[in-house]
């Protein structure tokens, strides 16, 4: 098997003949950006920029919350930055990376159709676009970005190679989450042209002391019924530290399906992860939010948010036993069960 095969090559053309118009473009991620779109919005950026000499911008709403990506976007030097009002002005094209838009966890404009939509998360009814390259197939978007740099032809900078190695292992965590064989390929073509000092550094980030009163926390508030734990992180100062932790419990051996909730300014941040390859993460996710928020995602990992009129304490505990038991409900536990503190008193 060939790699990148010849429909990166046709893929690429239609996407240039799309752009043929434009004067300048705005690439945005989703909102509190991870290395997979992060790693992708600067490709798209290093590509239309060098072959189509059209100025472009890596902008993304939220924050970069989570110690490894802001390391990867310090240490490599990436140009990317939050979202200003005047990014969406009349005359900028518009690319979105590693997600669509209206579903939630994005600031893209509601008034607005993208150019591009780059993405491997299952293609919304809604989205449209003057070019859609949509592949559930792949593990990360980074994956469908590095077929079409090594089609282009363009010199690989050291620091597009790492964060691309970046984003594909950690998106696919090391290649075993999610991760088909265009992934490894796609790795395997990137890892000679990666810094691998630098690669370190970003995996190996100090961490802030809010990390840790956040993992503290974490512990004390995780509690598990059979194959399933679901942790309460309260109030968050970094709404990463959501996923971060359905990650970290998910370890725990005998579970198989981590919850994990999280208030951060109006909303109350969910993730989901399982080891279920065939779990349907994003759909259930989905299903067990509701009406009550928005929710996206893929096989083994999901994220939403309920948005709250109230961050009241009293309401916000309320809303998440809801999605707790709805969670286990959900599992198969069909009447209200107990669940067990996973920090139980030593015996
Ligand atoms: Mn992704």
């Amino acid at each position: 098997m060939t790699f990148p095969n010849g429909e990166s090559q046709e893929r690429l053309k239609r996407m240039e003949e799309a752009l043929k118009d434009t004067r300048r473009l705005v690439v945005l991620t989703h909102d509190n950006p991870d290395p997979d779109s992060v790693s992708s919005a600067v490709t798209l950026a290093y590509l239309v920029s060098q072959r189509l000499k059209i100025p472009t911008k890596v902008k993304y709403g939220g924050i970069v919350g989570r110690a490894e990506n802001r390391a990867m976007i310090r240490n490599l030097g990436l140009r990317v930055s939050p979202l200003t009002e005047s990014d969406f002005k009349p005359g900028v094209d518009l690319a979105v990376v590693d997600m669509q838009p209206r579903t939630g966890n994005n600031s893209f404009p509601r008034n607005r159709k993208p150019l591009i939509v780059i993405d491997h998360h299952p293609l919304r009814k809604t989205t449209k676009a003057d070019f859609l390259d949509i592949r559930t197939e792949y593990g990360a978007t980074a994956t469908i970005l590095t077929e079409y740099l090594l089609i282009s032809g363009l010199e690989i900078p050291s620091a597009i190679a790492t964060a691309l190695s970046y984003g594909i292992s950690s998106e696919t965590q090391d290649l075993g989450r999610e991760a088909r064989e265009k992934d490894i390929q796609a790795y395997l073509a990137l890892f000679p042209l990666s810094n691998k000092k630098l690669l370190a550094s970003i995996e190996h980030p100090k961490l802030s002391r809010d990390h840790f009163i956040t993992l503290s926390r974490a512990l004390h508030h995780s509690f598990i019924y059979k194959n399933a734990i679901a942790t309460s992180l309260g109030e968050i100062s970094n709404p990463d530290f959501v996923p971060f932790t359905a990650d970290f419990m998910l370890r725990c051996e005998r579970i198989t399906w981590a919850l994990c909730l999280g208030r951060y300014k109006d909303r109350i941040i969910v993730s989901i992860r399982t080891t279920n390859a065939k779990g349907e993460a994003g759909r259930f996710l989905r299903r067990l939010i509701g009406k009550r928020g928005t929710a996206g995602g893929h096989g083994m990992i999901a994220g939403g948010q309920i948005h709250c009129t109230t961050m009241e304490h009293e309401h916000c505990t309320k809303l998440e036993e809801e999605i707790t038991q709805g969670f286990l409900k959900k599992l198969g536990y069909k009447d209200a069960v107990e669940m067990t503190p996973l920090l139980l008193p030593s015996q």
